[in-house]
């Protein structure tokens, strides 16, 4: 049997994954994917019956980290078989063949997947001088994509740099960086933007389509809706900080220590759209924020050149215009559900806070 007719299932048997942590395994991705838990036997039944995507992964201009990060997942499950969810035909930085041998493989597999393979593309695609700046094998990076574009049944640009242009299009973007979707047309592409992108996401992506044999709703900006639909703002550990005005100045004062917001140190929690305060990194454990550094907002657009990383931003999205953190003071934000929660933690924030500024008095 050829390794693409394979059932994730098969594979999942042969590494000995129990049939319940395979179930919590489908439930899981069911759960991330945004999906109610009925959709679980339709998960099961498609990694049990459906042979495994086959899949040609580029790299172009970025640092293997979107690799990385969906290799080095922590999940206790979906570490061992993040792999094996598709057929992975060629990858530059993982297959054992090189040279010759190794395009001949990926015109092979091209060939007799046409029609069906994924094609999955790391980093931006250096457009400027005729694409010289980045040839693989004698050919450009933009023929080598328009190539593999050319008979793939849709197109994932994983990370920031395939998605948006990240690093290696930042201003003054010398090689002439261009996204995946500016180059690739009348195929479906899915942005997965990121620096790098969450394991779980990745996933979660791969599994919509192996169940639904489609790509998953995707907002404007072609993320899909499921993991891009929040900012990092309205599910932060640190929220209910930002609601009371209680910011850290710097990165070693009392607020840092006590773990306040780190809007003033430049956090661009409130613009970026991603999973990270929700899913979180390293099988849910922590988060850049919630490990005490500001969102760079490394999912949006432009990032590098989104102003300073630490330097805050001029306004308060989602506040009145013109607003800023030192006007904020105890404004109360959200009236939604999260909102409310939100409001609450707040409150017992400034609670606290009138507390030890009446023992201070007291002491005084
Ligand atoms: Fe870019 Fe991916 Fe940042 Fe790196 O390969 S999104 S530089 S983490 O890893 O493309
Ligand atoms: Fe969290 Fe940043 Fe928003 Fe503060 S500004 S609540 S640290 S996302
Ligand atoms: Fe990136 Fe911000 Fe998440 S910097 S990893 S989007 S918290």
């Amino acid at each position: 049997m050829r390794q693409q007719e394979k059932t994730v299932l098969d594979l999942f048997n042969r590494r000995k994954v129990s049939r319940r942590d395979f179930l919590q395994f489908c439930a899981f991705m069911a759960a991330a994917i945004g999906l109610e838990s009925t959709a679980v036997p339709q998960i099961a039944a498609a990694l049990e019956t459906k042979p495994r995507p086959p899949v040609i992964w580029l790299h172009f201009q970025e640092c293997t980290g979107c690799s990385e990060s969906f290799l080095r997942t922590s999940h206790p499950i979906l570490a061992d078989v993040i792999f094996d969810l598709i057929s992975l035909d060629y990858h530059e930085t993982l297959q054992a063949a090189a040279g010759l041998q190794a395009e001949e493989a990926k015109l092979k597999a091209m060939t007799e997947n046409k029609g069906k393979y994924i094609l999955c593309v790391e980093g931006s695609i250096p457009a400027g001088e005729n694409g010289q700046y980045c040839t693989i094998g004698g050919k450009p990076a933009t023929k080598l994509l328009a190539e593999a574009a050319k008979d793939c049944a849709a197109v994932i640009a994983w990370g920031s740099c395939a998605a948006n242009g990240g690093l290696p299009a930042a201003n003054p973007n010398p090689t002439g960086a261009k996204t995946v979707d500016q180059l690739v047309k009348g195929k479906p592409v899915i942005n997965v933007p990121g620096c790098p992108p969450i394991a779980e996401v990745m996933a979660g992506v791969i599994v919509h389509y192996l169940t639904f044999d489609k790509l998953p709703e995707l907002d404007f900006a072609g993320r899909p809706k499921a993991f891009y639909d929040h900012r990092i703002h309205d599910k932060c550990n640190r929220r209910a900080y930002y609601d009371a005005g209680m910011f850290a100045e710097k990165f070693d004062d009392e607020g840092a220590k006590q773990g306040w917001c780190l809007y003033k140190l430049g956090c661009k929690g409130p613009t970026t759209f991603n999973s990270c305060s929700t899913i979180r990194w390293n099988n849910g454990t922590s988060y850049p924020i919630q490990s005490g550094h500001p969102c760079i907002g490394c999912s949006e657009e432009n990032f590098w050149d989104n102003g300073p990383f630490y330097t805050h931003l001029a306004d308060m999205p989602g506040m009145k215009i013109g607003w800023n953190a030192d006007q904020i003071g105890l404004a109360a934000t959200a009236v939604t559900v999260g909102g409310i929660a939100v409001h609450t933690a707040a409150t017992t924030v400034i609670k606290g806070k009138e507390k030890k500024s009446e023992q201070k008095g007291g002491n005084g």
